[in-house]
């Protein structure tokens, strides 16, 4: 661990702790929290606020045993480094989807500026002695502008997306400069094999770069080290939450309107990422292939909008909606609908409820850098009677999970196949996965997570 120096976290966004929401927050607000309150640590990033004009001005609050420190960005800085850079160029980018990346000198700037007014307005907070954790691909520059405002402290960058290969990467005008600045950290994590991979094949093959020993990377002229760190979830405080009133009341709900039959469950920000339009394809086709099915399951999915101001987003939005609409057409009946598609989101332990109900949990991304979503589902489960976790072979999760029926999430056959065979399986093989799968979760959980990377970090 980082000992008794304290710890100083920047993300994009702060997750800071509410008053009055316990059992609402995620796993890595919750791992970090408990990292920040054990070194009276800072959690750093933008407030989610906008200003006419960016005044340096920064918001300290402490609440809960954790202080933040926020600042606001301007509606144009918002435009090129928020929805520009990170979410119209490198989110598609990193996912594999380089016909939706948008590649724009102005996102490029927005995206510099953005990093190095992070980097002044940090650089005031931090003590010599600070360990500093970045988080994510919104702010790749960020140690560099450090080092260059004559900060020496131990930074190290976690990346929660895939990391894509070299042959797509190279399709970013500015791949050089953007890989060249992970240099200036010294210690990068990656969530999976397959994404330090196409790290260290870009760094061999385009920085003239070497790989030494225990992770240490060598490229243009400079040094750092690559390691892999999969995230995991607070899996004992998500198993007590699918035990919680909150999730026995969602349950008992739940049961009554499934009413006997089996249902599948899909949990998802509404991302082009998540696979969900390829979902519903194998799904429908299961319907079709599978006749006797019809009014014996449905799917429930649920997949809260974001990033709406995106035009990708609302372009997926919009298929879905077509999609759902034709299944339920051609398939419902006046007392059942083949696919419950909900808007919204829930709470930690309402969605632990639901989870708990669900027969089959379908996690099916194109491409995800690890995917809570999975390891929630299992820690759901009731160990006496547990559901069948189909995951796609492209998320960051399937390199640990290997007992979940993984599948290609591109085939609309191999999803139909795997919810007939998930649907199918019996109890003693579903207990026999499951205690496989829940073991491993348990043991990779974000706690250990959290650990490894600080202990390796402090060095
Ligand atoms: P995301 O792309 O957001 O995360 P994921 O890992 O599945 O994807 O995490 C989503 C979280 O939001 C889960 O904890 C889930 O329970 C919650 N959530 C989703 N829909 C919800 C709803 N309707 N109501 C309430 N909560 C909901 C990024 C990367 C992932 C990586 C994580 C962490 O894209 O690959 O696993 O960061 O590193």
């Amino acid at each position: 661990m980082t000992g008794r120096r304290r710890l100083v976290v920047v993300s994009n966004r702060v997750a800071a702790p509410r008053a009055g929401s316990p059992g609402n927050q995620g796993g890595l607000a919750v791992a970090l929290e408990s990292a920040l309150k054990q070194t009276r640590g800072i959690w750093f990033g933008w407030s989610g606020e906008t200003v006419d004009e960016f005044n340096g001005h920064i918001r300290l609050e402490r609440n809960q045993g954790i202080t933040t420190a926020t600042i606001d960005l301007t509606p144009e800085d918002v435009a090129s480094y928020y929805e520009g850079y990170s979410n119209r160029t490198l989110w598609p980018l990193f996912h594999y989807r380089i016909d939706l990346a948008e590649y724009d000198r102005q996102f490029e700037a927005g995206y510099a500026s953005v990093n190095r007014r992070f980097a002044e307005t940090l650089a005031q907070l931090l003590d010599p002695d600070d360990i500093v954790w970045v988080h994510d691909y919104h702010l790749i520059p960020l140690a560099r502008e450090l080092r260059a405002l004559g900060v020496c402290n131990r930074i190290g960058f976690f990346l929660h997306t895939p990391w894509p290969p070299v042959r797509l990467l190279t399709t970013l005008p500015d791949h050089r400069q953007l890989v060249e600045a992970l240099f200036s950290y010294d210690l990068l994590g990656f969530q999976a094999s397959e994404w330090l991979d196409s790290f260290t094949d870009y760094v061999t093959r385009e920085a003239d770069g070497r790989l030494g020993p225990d992770g240490e990377v060598a490229g243009f002229g400079l040094k750092t080290e690559a390691a892999l760190f999969p995230i995991g979830i607070d899996a004992a405080a998500f198993r007590r939450a699918a035990q919680s009133p909150e999730a026995r009341a969602m349950a008992k709900r739940m049961r009554t309107s499934i009413a006997g039959r089996h249902m599948l469950v899909g949990v998802d920000r509404l991302d082009y990422s998540k696979g969900l339009e390829e979902r519903f394809l194998g799904y429908e086709r299961f319907l079709s292939e599978d006749p006797e099915s019809l009014n014996r399951v449905f799917l429930l999915q649920i997949a809260p909008p974001s990033r709406e101001g995106i035009g990708s987003y609302q372009e997926i939005r919009d298929k879905l909606d077509q999609l759902s609409g034709r299944i339920n057409g051609a398939h419902a009946e006046v007392d059942w609908v083949p696919l419950r598609y909900v808007n919204r989101g829930y709470s930690r332990r309402e969605l632990a409820g639901i989870f708990r109900t669900a027969r089959v949990g379908l996690v099916t991304p194109l491409r995800d850098g690890m995917n809570l979503v999975a390891k929630e589902y299992v820690a759901a489960q009731d160990a006496a009677d547990p559901g069948v976790l189909v995951l796609s072979r492209f998320a960051g999760a399937a390199e640990d999970l290997a007992e979940a029926l993984l599948v290609n999430p591109f085939s609309q056959e191999d999803i139909a196949d795997s919810i007939r065979q998930a649907l199918a399986m019996e109890r003693p093989e579903r207990i026999r996965r499951w205690e496989a799968l829940m073991a491993r979760v348990e043991t990779n959980d974000v706690a250990h997570w959290q650990k490894a990377f600080l202990s390796r970090l402090a060095g």
